[in-house]
Parts: C-alpha cells; sequence; structure tokens
C-alpha cells in the first residue's frame, strides 16, 4: 500500500497516472500548494524540499520525493514501464533526465511568467517560450519514428504527458507538433490515464489540441 502526497500538478500527475497504470493500490493525501501546506513539518518529514509529490511504501518503511525517483521505484517495484536490458534501460533514463531537468523546469517557468506573470518581463517571457517551443520540437522528432518515447509506453511517456497536457497555459497550440498531437491523444484517451488525472480532485476534463484555455 502506498501513501501519495499530492496536488494536480503536472509533477504530482504523474504519479497518480503510474500508480493506476500499475494498479498499485493507493491512498492519497492532499497537499494544497496553494495554501501552503507544502510547508507542514509532518509533510517535511517526507518531503524535505517542501514540494509534491511524495510517497511512502508502507510495505518498505520508504518515503521518497523527487517525481522521477518516484516514477522509477514504482517501475523497480512492479517490473514494469521500464525496460530492463541495458541498451534500453539508459535510453529511458537519458529520456527521464530529459524530462526531469529541461521539461519540467523550462515548462515551468512559461507558466509563471507567461500564464501568470504576462507583462512582468519581456525578455524572460520570450526566453523560456522559445525554450518550451525547441522542447515540443525535439519531442516531436523523438516521436517521429516512434509511437510513444521509448518505442513502447513507459514512466518516460507519464512524465513528460501532464507537462504537455498545459499546452494551452505555454500559449502553444499542440497541433503545430503533428507527432506529439498524436502521442498526447493516444496517451489522453488511456482509462488510467484519465483516472490519474483527476487526483486528488475531479477538475476539468483532459485539454484536447484545438480546446482554448
Ligand atoms: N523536481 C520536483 C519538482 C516538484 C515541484 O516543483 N512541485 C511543485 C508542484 S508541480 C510544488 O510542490 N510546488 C510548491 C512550492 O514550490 O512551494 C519533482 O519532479 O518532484
Amino acid at each position: 500500500m502506498i501513501d501519495l502526497y499530492t496536488w494536480g500538478t503536472p509533477n504530482g500527475r504523474k504519479i497518480s497516472i503510474a500508480l493506476e497504470e500499475l494498479q498499485i493500490p493507493y491512498t492519497v493525501f492532499p497537499i494544497n500548494i496553494g495554501k501552503d501546506e507544502q510547508f507542514d513539518p509532518d509533510f517535511l518529514k517526507i518531503s524535505p524540499n517542501n514540494k509534491v509529490p511524495a510517497i511512502v511504501d508502507r510495505d518498505n518503511d520508504l518515503a521518497l520525493m523527487e517525481s522521477g525517483a518516484i516514477l522509477l521505484y514504482l517501475a523497480k517495484k512492479t517490473g514494469k514501464l521500464l525496460p530492463e536490458n541495458d541498451a534500453d534501460y539508459w535510453d529511458a533514463l537519458q529520456w527521464l533526465m530529459w524530462q526531469m531537468a529541461g521539461v519540467g523546469p523550462m515548462l515551468g517557468q512559461v507558466h509563471h511568467f507567461v500564464r501568470f506573470n504576462q507583462g512582468k518581463s519581456d525578455y524572460a517571457e520570450a526566453r523560456y517560450i522559445n525554450e518550451g517551443r525547441r522542447l515540443y520540437d525535439v519531442l516531436d522528432d523523438r516521436l517521429s519514428e516512434r509511437e510513444f518515447m521509448l518505442g513502447d509506453y513507459s514512466i518516460v511517456d507519464i512524465s513528460t504527458w501532464p507537462w504537455i497536457s498545459r499546452f494551452n497555459w505555454q500559449t502553444i497550440d499542440i497541433r503545430e507538433f503533428p507527432n506529439v498531437e498524436r502521442w498526447y491523444t493516444t496517451i489522453a484517451s488511456r482509462p488510467a490515464v484519465q483516472r490519474g488525472y483527476h487526483i486528488p480532485t475531479e477538475t476539468d476534463p483532459i485539454p484536447m489540441p484545438g480546446d482554448t484555455a
């Protein structure tokens, strides 16, 4: 049994989607980051960097923060959604790191400057939107010869998809990236993704290409 500490954000949704895909029973503990609950001393014992998501695996008495580490842990625990042979494993790791170090932080800055603080810094808006679009190009290219980021569906797709699901916040028309659009809608149609998206609370439907913010 896993305890999941989360909120309805891209990083949080990675883990609820993975738990749904892997059919691991879990209990949800909402951490409302809008009310600063991530700074609660009890939560800091589990997640010392005061961010969601975090888990506690009661079977192993183990607490984990950082969505990439949690995805790897869940994949290893179940032997699913992560290739085992050496070359494919390292391919998975490089793309997971690409998401964790590039897609998440850069699109996070797009949300900050373009969605929530528009007009405060033209330089920052241009810098992050250009970098965001460059990352979409890289993803589009990667998906031009594969159905999913590694070929088969994996935790790497699960790490990246929730960030792309905010394409409207990023002022990006996903239809300009046809391979990303195809990959995005395929994953959006998975029942486990639809369940995991609405953790910890039922929210607006998953955005679809052509929808406006
Ligand atoms: N690298 C971390 C980033 C986690 C993160 O930035 N979480 C955000 C929500 S998506 C958060 O908890 N923000 C609250 C805060 O910064 O105080 C991960 O992938 O788990």
